[in-house]
């Protein structure tokens, strides 16, 4: 029997691969975003491998995320895999200059976000007793790195909040795992400097850094494992990354 997976952060990157494998790999998939167009022309193209249903809310919004998954279709609401990946840095500021407002972004979407919609999806999973949930940290879960202050926050904050999970859903038989990139190739550091796309695309220059798929079929790994294993923390990072600041470039 297919299993159902609710992915945020569909739109683009690391999510959206990660809904192309799963929908290609014997999983009803949830796909869960703000931007519309996007997730309409993804579930238009999903749909020729398995059932499909758009969600579409801003994780800061806890109402919206609350109804919208309470409300899912029958065909959909019974959850077996969420993965927690809408996030985003904004900035790279050092603490003494950095704006109000990229704060108030980044923890209200990477921590209270990812939490509100944890907060919609577990009373699902532990009714029976089952389900599996993924957050997507980083390296910056790890480490702190220059100017990385805030957005390095909220990644521990997912790491902390992962373990936590992972005691408080055990009795439930819920597996729990954090997933923690290194460099990925998306949108990520086109959010983070506001569209300032040479900046961008610097970030990723001089070397091989990992690609949205690579990580999407770890997610798929991890989700394929046989019940009795939990792949509770993983590192990911390009070959040519050795920490967050230490990269080797041609
Ligand atoms: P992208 O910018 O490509 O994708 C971010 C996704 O998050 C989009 O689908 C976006 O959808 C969604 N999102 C952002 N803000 C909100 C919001 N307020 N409400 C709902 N959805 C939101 O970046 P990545 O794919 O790289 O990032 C995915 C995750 O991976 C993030 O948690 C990021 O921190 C993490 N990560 C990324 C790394 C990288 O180097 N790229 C490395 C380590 C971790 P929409 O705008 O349509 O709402
Ligand atoms: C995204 C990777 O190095 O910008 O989490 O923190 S990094």
């Amino acid at each position: 029997m297919k299993k159902t997976v609710l992915i945020t952060g569909a739109t683009s990157g690391i999510g959206k691969a990660a809904a192309q494998i799963l929908a290609k790999n014997n999983f009803k998939v949830i796909l869960c975003g703000r931007r519309k167009d996007r997730l309409e022309e993804l579930e238009k193209e999903l749909s020729a491998f398995t059932e499909v249903h758009s969600l579409s809310f801003d994780v800061r919004d806890k109402n919206d995320v609350l109804e919208k998954i309470e409300n899912l279709p029958d065909a959909f609401s019974d959850i077996d895999v969420l993965i927690n990946n809408a996030g985003n840095a904004h900035g790279l500021d050092p603490i003494q200059t950095g704006d109000l407002d990229d704060w108030d972004a980044m923890i209200d979407i990477n921590v209270k976000g990812l939490l509100y919609v944890s907060k919609a999806v577990i009373p699902k999973m532990t009714a029976k007793n089952s389900g599996h949930i993924i957050n997507i940290g980083s390296t910056a879960a790890k480490e702190v790195y220059p100017n990385g202050n805030v957005y390095c926050g909220t990644k521990h904050a997912v790491d902390a909040i992962t373990a936590g999970m992972r005691i408080d859903l055990n009795p439930f038989g819920i597996r729990v795992g954090a997933i923690h990139p290194g460099m990925v190739a998306t949108e990520f550091s086109e959010v983070r400097f506001k569209g300032d796309t040479e900046r961008a695309s610097n970030v990723y220059k001089g070397f091989d850094p990992l690609q949205a798929e690579d990580i999407a079929d770890i997610i798929h790994f991890v989700v394929s494992r046989p019940y009795h294993v939990n792949i509770a923390d993983l590192v990911v990072m390009s070959t040519a990354q050795a920490s967050s600041t230490i990269v080797k470039r041609d």
